[in-house]
């Protein structure tokens, strides 16, 4: 009982949950299933972009692309180290990516066809995702908090890449032109769902309000997104596809029309157009690192008998 009105006293006093802290077994558990979705979202969404590191059109959009990419490999890192302060153990958490028993973002499951998605991924994609994470540097979770602040720094830089580059396309040929507006055309109302299901069918918004593990609705967030976007895709010169949107005076934001939700629900649930080549491809990189990993832990193992030894 005592420890229980002490965490409760830290989350009121917006405070910070530690690792060693006692803490309700539900408020673990949420945890555990938000931040290794959140990592297992960095690392898969590193496929969508890759694919095009080969292929980017100019040295300089390469440099820029990798350095991207391998920035989420980053934050994939930094996620799974705040989940093992909860006790989580990482092989278990990648088995359970692999094997489908974990889920991941399900914006990462659609495909980039042109080069255009870099730019539309960076500003869309990654602007949702500064939306959804900036609160999170307040979330209840001492570890989660600080590993937020750092993403969220580079996630602007990536943000800003994506608009400097549909910018440049932008002035470019009217081929450009239609190769970004199509690109938008795809990304829009994936990145719509990004947010998660509405707030009405959000299983888990109202206890992690309460814990302060989330600080917005699901709703708030995708709110807030589409009144930042939309001066941004006129600046940009780019139609969103969605006859609905209009500003409401009233309500003093943007209204827009209805997103697609069995097609959110068969994304997350498995059956989106790349899930199978996502998880395979995540498979065989895990099962390619083997070695890797097995090398790691004889030098770890050698190096402790030496100290031992001295
Ligand atoms: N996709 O009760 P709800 C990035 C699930 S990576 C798939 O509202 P919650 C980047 C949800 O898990 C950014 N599943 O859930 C990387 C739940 O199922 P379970 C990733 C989704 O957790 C590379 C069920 O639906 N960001 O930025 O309260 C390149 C009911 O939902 C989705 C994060 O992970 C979805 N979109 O709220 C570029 C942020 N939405 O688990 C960019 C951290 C919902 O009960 N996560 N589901 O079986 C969050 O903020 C929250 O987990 C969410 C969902 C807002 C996403």
């Amino acid at each position: 009982m005592e420890l229980e009105h002490e965490f409760e006293r830290v989350v009121a006093a917006d405070h910070r949950v530690e690792p060693r802290d006692w803490m309700p077994d539900g408020y673990r558990r949420t945890l555990i299933r938000q931040i290794a979705q959140h990592a297992h979202s960095e690392i898969i969404g590193m496929q969508p972009e890759g694919n095009w590191i080969s292929r980017a059109p100019s040295l300089r959009r390469k440099a820029i692309l990798l350095a991207k990419v391998q920035d989420e490999a980053g934050h994939g890192l930094y996620l799974y180290a705040a989940a093992e302060t909860l006790g989580a153990d990482r092989e278990d958490l990648t088995a359970k990516l692999v094997e489908g028993r974990q889920k991941y973002s399900s914006i990462f499951n659609y495909p980039t066809l042109t080069f255009a998605d870099v730019g539309v991924i960076g500003w869309l994609v990654d602007g949702a995702a500064i939306v959804n994470q900036v609160p999170l540097c307040r979330t209840s979770y001492g570890p989660y908090a600080r590993a937020m602040i750092r993403v969220c720094k580079e996630e602007s830089f990536h943000q800003r890449q994506g608009y400097e580059l549909l910018l440049t396309m932008m002035r470019g040929t009217q081929a450009q032109r239609d190769m970004v507006q199509r690109s938008v055309d795809r990304w829009w109302w994936p990145s719509l769902m990004m947010f998660g299901p509405p707030d009405t069918e959000s299983t888990n918004t109202e206890q992690s309000m309460k814990w302060r593990i989330k600080r917005h609705t699901n709703d708030e967030l995708r709110q807030k997104f589409v009144d930042m976007t939309v001066p941004q895709a006129e600046k940009l010169g780019v139609t969103l596809p969605d006859p609905d949107l209009r500003w409401n005076a009233e309500r003093g934001h943007h209204d827009f029309g209805e997103i697609d939700w069995a097609e959110f629900w068969q994304v997350v649930g498995g059956d989106g157009p790349c899930n199978a080549q996502r998880i395979a491809h995540r498979r065989k990189a895990h099962e390619d690192g083997a070695w890797v990993r097995e090398a790691a832990a004889a030098y770890a193992a050698k190096k402790s008998g030496e100290e031992q030894v001295a």
